[in-house]
């Protein structure tokens, strides 16, 4: 299976964490913003990543191939049958794809894809107001729900809601930004801890190999 997308993306990051959480070998392919890759394109009707390919299979958007993906390889379940559990999990995921990835790319987007993916200068009043006023609610909720120690955010094992909450932060850490231990402790170790996976870590360790060679 093809998985076209940069894991700078969280929604790239957060399939391939999925998967791997999984053990399902995906063949990232690399595309970058309005990449005119006809595969990609064919596989994207409107160019965003992440897109799959299965064979003659095509699919696009993160929770449409994150549910074909549990659908296809049931086991290890990272989405709970239980309807109280099932229902939490899709609220953290839509939580982390709308509201906490709206305020990460705000910042990330003027802070980082802007000067140095596109060539032009960010906004940096749209980067701090997000930083200053749109992170600390996001934060706070994360705090009162986070769980302590090994625990995690829906019933006892993990699931895509941890995966899905998790994936934004690193882009949040890539700028040095993100839960502090004074005002959020339990969110910024319980965020650690699920980003220190080897699901996640290697794709971590790669962005920021690949942020560091480009130019500021
Ligand atoms: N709801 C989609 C969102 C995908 C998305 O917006 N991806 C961004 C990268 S983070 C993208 O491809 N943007 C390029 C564009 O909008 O042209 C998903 O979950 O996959």
């Amino acid at each position: 299976m093809i998985l076209y997308g940069s894991s700078i993306s969280p929604f790239v990051r957060k399939v391939l964490a999925f998967a791997a959480e999984k053990g399902i070998a995906l063949d990232n392919q690399r595309v970058g913003i309005a990449d005119p890759n006809p595969d990609f394109r064919a596989a994207s009707p409107f160019g965003k990543m992440p897109a799959l390919a299965d064979g003659d299979y095509q699919l696009s958007d993160s929770s449409a191939i994150i549910h074909y993906l549990e659908a296809k390889h049931p086991a290890p379940a990272l989405i709970p049958a239980d309807p109280e559990l099932r229902g939490k999990t899709i609220w953290f995921e839509e939580f982390a794809d709308t509201i906490l990835f709206a305020c990460g790319a705000r910042i990330f987007f003027n802070r980082v894809v802007a000067p140095r993916f596109l060539g032009r200068p960010g906004d940096e009043a749209v980067a701090l107001a997000a930083e200053r006023d749109e992170l600390p609610p996001i934060l706070d909720y994360l705090e009162a729900v986070a769980p302590s120690g090994d625990g995690y955010l829906v019933g006892d094992a993990l699931t895509l809601a941890d995966i899905a909450v998790a994936s934004p932060f690193a882009n949040l850490a890539h700028m040095g930004l993100g839960a502090d231990s004074e005002r959020h402790p339990k969110t910024r170790a319980y965020v650690e801890r699920i980003l220190a996976r080897p699901s996640f870590a290697p794709l971590i360790a790669g962005e920021a190999a690949m942020l560091e060679k480009i130019p500021t």
